[in-house]
């Protein structure tokens, strides 16, 4: 049994990752100031085995004394405001939450020699930006377009040097357009599957950007919480990133038909024009972190739309 810090333990990737932490026996401490995640999500998990904070990372004061009392084994940052549109809004106060919060608590780590099995940083596939080449590699260049991408690569960085420096090990992912259960579909930049879901549930019109033809690696949640127990829980795995992706892609138009199909059902489709800044192919190379810790997507997007579905 060990002891996690989760950030944003109350958001989707956060909710589906404590959920299997805790039917493994470990004990888990969640600091959300649900701006985005719901306490909702949490309400199926054992609460004796959780403790939750409603906090923002920004209150230093609080999580300085949170980290040196608890001394976690674990340290999972996921806490972040999500959503790209808001971070092009509001680059400063998004930027204290996505970067500064992040270096903060290695800044507390490191003053007070915490003794931190490993800390993960959750990056994003954002940070490849519009670099054309695919699959994107680790290696490829980083071409960060918004201030949402330029503070999740900081924050690897700092990630990645403050373990060298201070022997603390860090490792961070960049996920790949993940989807499943607990993903909130309110706005117009959630995740276009929970958006697909949310219309063909109540018979609204989804609108499709563009023509459709868009690639995307859709990467079901329960596949990123396995490679993030993966890297958090091997030992020699450190001060590195990692994609978290399949590896292979869909179209939109041919993820609509899936999802028609797996909920016997039409949807009503509308097409508008493309989205500003889209990215039109984006996937992962994923064979670092298959080479690394053995990951392997269980899910393709046929059954990873089945589970989906089948835990609504
Ligand atoms: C993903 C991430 C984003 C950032 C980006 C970096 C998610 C939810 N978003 O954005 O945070 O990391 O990758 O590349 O993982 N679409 C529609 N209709 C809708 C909504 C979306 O057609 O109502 C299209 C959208 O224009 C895009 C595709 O669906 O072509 C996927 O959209 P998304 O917002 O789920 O994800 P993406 O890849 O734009």
């Amino acid at each position: 049994m060990s002891k996690y810090l989760v950030t944003g333990g109350a958001g989707f990737i956060g909710s589906n990752l404590i959920e299997k932490l805790v039917a493994d026996q470990n004990e888990v401490v969640v600091v959300d100031d649900l701006s985005m995640g719901k306490k909702e999500n949490l309400k199926s998990i054992d609460d004796r085995k959780l403790t939750f904070y409603e906090k923002s990372i920004t209150d230093y004061e609080f999580m300085e004394k949170l980290l040196v009392s608890e001394n976690f084994d674990y340290i999972v940052l996921l806490g972040a405001v999500a959503s790209v549109a808001d971070s092009v809004e509001n680059p400063y106060a998004t930027h204290l939450i996505n970067q500064e919060a992040n270096i903060n608590i290695y800044e507390v780590v490191r003053r007070n020699k915490l003794k931190v099995r490993k800390i993960l940083m959750a990056s994003s596939a954002a940070v490849y930006g519009n670099n054309p080449v695919l699959p994107k590699k680790e290696t490829s260049s980083i071409e960060p377009l918004t201030p949402y991408a330029i503070d999740k690569f900081a924050s690897e960085r700092f990630a990645m040097i403050y373990g060298r420096l201070y022997n603390i090990p860090t490792v961070a992912t960049r996920f790949f357009n993940v989807y499943g259960p607990k993903q909130n579909p309110n706005s117009p930049y959630s995740g276009v599957l929970s958006i697909i879901h949310n219309c063909l549930v109540n018979d609204k019109t989804f609108t499709v950007f563009g023509d459709g033809e868009q690639l995307r690696d859709f990467t079901y949640v329960d596949d990123v919480v396995s490679a993030v127990r993966l890297l958090l829980e091997t030992e020699d795995v450190k001060w590195d990133v990692f994609n978290v992706g399949t590896g292979s892609t869909v179209t939109l138009n041919e993820v609509i038909k899936a999802f028609e199909k797996a909920m016997g059902k039409k949807l009503d489709v509308i097409y508008a024009d493309e989205r500003k800044g889209d990215i039109k192919k984006s996937y992962a190379d994923i064979s670092k972190i298959t080479e690394t810790v053995s990951y392997k997507p269980k899910y393709n997007i046929v059954s990873g739309l089945a589970a989906y579905i089948a835990k609504q």
